[in-house]
């Protein structure tokens, strides 16, 4: 029991030392991407990091999502900025164990958000211009690593009602339309793979499915993102 211990804890540590087996999880908004990541609370040696929604409606006591929302011509550029900014954190932040999973992610924000800002016009091309330098800049010269995607795949229809039932106070004005949008854009970039670089093997799941059966969807995923966890 003694040496068991021991090789537990020495398989920790060498563990430690390497790079966590680092898990995206992507999906169009309200797709349940905190559900997901809360599923997985239950089991140890794995990091959870949540999307920094807060800090984008608190930043000094500014609501930057809400601004955004708002007045998205205005607005557009400033919110995708500091996303960039937390997210890159997010990316970063040292782990010790060897399992992380991320809400969302740089790739996300880029080939889905702003992606969808620039076709339509939201952002100036020379703001999409300085967006995009940025994100081209960090990919080349910050090593981010991914090892596996989870799209919790949805129909639009779907989200859009649950987004109405949360009602976060921001979202009270998204339009099918823009959900529609960012569905097609996740799947040109996660499953047609037409534009956009996939940094990992995706693993995807009928993300439709109500509360109540959707452990069992979550479930079929465990074997993938636990085969790390020592
Ligand atoms: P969940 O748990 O699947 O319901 O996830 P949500 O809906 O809480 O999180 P997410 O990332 O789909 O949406 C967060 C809000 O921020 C949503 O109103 C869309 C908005 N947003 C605008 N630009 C960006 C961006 O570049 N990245 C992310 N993540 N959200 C953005």
């Amino acid at each position: 029991n003694f040496c068991f211990k021991v090789d537990r804890l020495l398989g920790k540590m060498s563990a430690s030392n390497l790079k966590p087996f680092t898990v995206l999880v992507e999906g169009n908004i309200g797709s349940g991407k905190t559900t997901f990541l809360e599923h997985f609370q239950q089991f140890q040696d794995i990091t959870l990091l949540t999307e920094p929604v807060e800090e984008w409606r608190n930043l000094k006591g500014w609501n930057l999502l809400d601004l955004m929302y708002k007045d998205p011509a205005k607005w557009a550029m400033t919110f995708q900025s500091y996303v960039t900014m937390t997210m890159l954190d997010m990316h970063r932040r040292p782990t010790s164990t060897p399992v992380k999973l991320m809400e969302r992610s740089l790739y996300s924000a880029r080939y889905c958000f702003v992606e969808h800002m620039m076709r339509n016009g939201t952002l100036h091309p020379a703001q999409f211009a300085v967006l995009d330098e940025w994100f081209r800049f960090i990919h080349r010269e910050i090593p981010i690593d991914v090892d596996l995607i989870v799209y919790l795949k949805t129909t639009p229809q779907v989200v859009h009602d649950r987004i109405k039932k949360r009602a976060r106070s921001e979202e009270q004005c998204v339009p099918l339309s823009y959900i529609e949008e960012l569905h097609k854009l996740h799947e040109d970039w996660l499953v047609n793979r037409t534009f956009a670089e996939c940094p990992a093997p995706v693993l995807m799941i009928d993300a439709d499915l109500d509360l109540s059966q959707i452990t069992e969807e979550y479930k079929k995923s465990e074997h993938q993102i636990l085969k790390r966890a020592v």
